[in-house]
């Protein structure tokens, strides 16, 4: 296993839409052990390969990290069946987007189809917090970030803010 580099915002790879795994073989297992160790490391709850680098629709996920006790969930090529038109609000960040934080509201539940880490077909309904981390992966899966639903003004801050910081660190690091 290997860490990978998390691409951050303002960044347009994380803009690309990914595209579907043909086949769940060696390589994306690989992938997918890399992508969970990156997310426990990072330490955040979900993660798209995208937010590494790769544009395949691949999420890790794992929302019920205690010690010791890992929960991993592996979705490749997820689709949504259903989504409620309940809608709930959790207050979101991003790996993407560090340090950022906002409430958003999305579906309270969803059903979807994908493959997990055997390439079998699965099915899960999902609620709560499990749905919209879901959400919120599949979003990067489409070159979206949770900072696209705030007003212009809020996501223009948060932008000028990231890239700001982004020079910062490269003025260090020459
Ligand atoms: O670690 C994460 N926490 C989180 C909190 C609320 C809603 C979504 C998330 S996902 C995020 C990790 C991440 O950026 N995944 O893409
Ligand atoms: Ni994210």
């Amino acid at each position: 296993m290997a860490l990978r580099k998390i691409l951050t915002e303002p960044n347009k790879i994380l803009r690309q839409k990914s595209i579907p795994v043909e086949g769940v073989d060696k390589d994306m297992q690989k992938l997918m052990d890399d992508m969970l160790e990156t997310m426990y490391a990072a330490p955040g709850i979900g993660l798209a390969a995208i937010q590494v680098g790769v544009p395949k629709r691949i999420i890790v996920l794992d929302i019920q990290q205690k010690e010791g006790q890992k929960n991993p969930l592996f979705f490749v090529n997820p689709e949504i069946i259903e989504k409620s038109k309940n809608l709930t609000t959790y207050e979101e960040g991003c790996l993407s987007v560090p340090g950022q934080f906002a409430e958003i509201d999305r579906p309270d539940q969803c059903h979807i189809k994908y493959l997990d880490y055997d390439g079998n077909k699965k099915e899960m309904k999902a609620e709560g917090m499990l749905a919209t981390c879901i959400q919120h992966e599949m979003d990067h899966l489409e070159g979206i970030l949770f900072i696209d639903y705030l007003s212009k003004l809020k996501k223009t801050m948060i932008i000028k803010k990231l890239s700001k910081q982004k020079k910062e660190l490269e003025r260090i690091v020459v």
